[in-house]
């Protein structure tokens, strides 16, 4: 942190997550509580990510935010959350008497937000999960707060939550009405499986037609698929995986994935009307998946698409060479203007 007695700032990186058990559908929208659970790995910081600065001042007028290099509004009742959440627990820090707390920056003071993704925004890459996580982070970094933060996080965006974490992270949906048990949680660190790795196939970097809050509140209104998956598939596929990436099982790891993957798409053409996020593109890659794995008489490739046509693949180090090449064959660049970046989990 960067300060003087009248401004302070703070610069953090937060990546995205890809879920393999997939959240769609909340039960409480003001409170942004889940229908069922979910997990994701959070990539390394060097691949996806939000780069946020916050600055206070006693100079500033009013807060304000500017997104990838453009003024936004401030006010959007998410972001006014989080601010509040964050402000209120900075304060009851500062009053409750504890000498090694810093009693700078006041809290009174306006915020300067500055944020920008090495990504393209809202095409269905986690842009929220990002932003709100490397928000939330960053203004905690700020006033010198520590402890449980994703609860904050998760009343930016939902999937939020789990980029608060590194490694291998479960939201846990929780039963409370004040939303203080949903929460994210660490199952393993990104050091427990080393040889995982992540391909982004990037179909295409426009915005998605359906947002995923309008869409999931379709889905909750309209899919009784959706309904039975939170309730009767989803705890025992959190069972599952859970066991899948303790064990480092990649055979059930991407099975469980692929089936997640499809049935979130299944939920989606369930809803009414229905919302189509994958692409001709998309479904090629489906099948080249399949056919990858027969050919070689095990699974060693697992995809998983969300709120957009783009691709996430994961894979073994030993594996990776070998299939970017079949992508490559099977698409090359020019035919279809997209390229895929290399990850690997944070
Ligand atoms: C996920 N997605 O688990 C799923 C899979 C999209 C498909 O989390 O309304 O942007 O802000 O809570 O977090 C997208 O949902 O929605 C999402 P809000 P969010 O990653």
């Amino acid at each position: 942190m960067a300060e003087d007695r009248n401004m302070a700032v703070v610069t953090c990186s937060a990546p995205v997550n890809i879920a393999v058990i997939k959240y769609w559908g909340k039960r409480d929208e003001e409170a942004i509580l889940p229908i069922n659970s979910s997990l994701s790995v959070t990539l390394h910081q060097d691949q996806l990510k939000t780069t946020t600065t916050v600055a206070v001042s006693r100079d500033f007028k009013e807060d304000r935010i500017w997104l990838n290099g453009t003024e936004d509004n401030i006010t959007h009742p998410r972001l006014q959350t989080c601010l509040r959440e964050i402000r209120r627990l900075a304060r009851k820090r500062r009053n409750s008497g504890d000498e090694n707390c810093n009693t700078f920056p006041t809290v009174s003071y306006k915020v300067h937000i500055c944020s920008a993704n090495n990504f393209p925004t809202a095409a269905g890459l986690a842009s929220s999960a990002a932003g709100y996580a490397c928000l939330v982070y960053a203004l905690a970094k700020l006033y010198g707060l520590e402890g449980e933060l994703s609860e904050i996080a998760r009343q930016g965006s939902g999937s939020a939550c789990r980029s608060m974490y590194g490694g291998f992270v479960q939201w846990v949906m929780g039963e409370k009405t004040d939303g203080s048990d949903s929460i994210a949680q660490q199952i393993k660190p990104e050091s427990h499986w080393p040889e995982l790795r992540v391909l982004i196939l990037v179909v295409s970097a426009e915005r998605k037609p359906v947002g995923s809050t309008t869409g999931m509140q379709t889905s909750v209104k309209t899919s009784p698929l959706l309904k039975h998956r939170a309730e009767k598939i989803v705890p025992e596929r959190m069972k599952e995986m859970t066991e899948a990436i303790q064990c480092r099982d990649f055979e059930s790891f991407a099975q469980i994935t692929m089936k997640e993957s499809n049935q979130f798409h299944a939920t989606c053409l369930d809803t009414f009307p229905p919302i189509f996020y994958l692409n001709n593109i998309s479904r090629r890659i489906i099948n080249l998946v399949h056919k990858y794995n027969s050919h070689h008489g095990e699974t060693r490739v697992a995809y998983t698409f969300d709120a957009g046509p783009n691709a996430v693949i994961y894979t073994l180090h030993q594996h990776v060479e070998e299939f970017v090449e079949v992508v490559k064959h099977f698409f090359p660049p020019e035919e279809n203007g997209g390229h895929i970046r290399y990850g690997r989990p944070r």
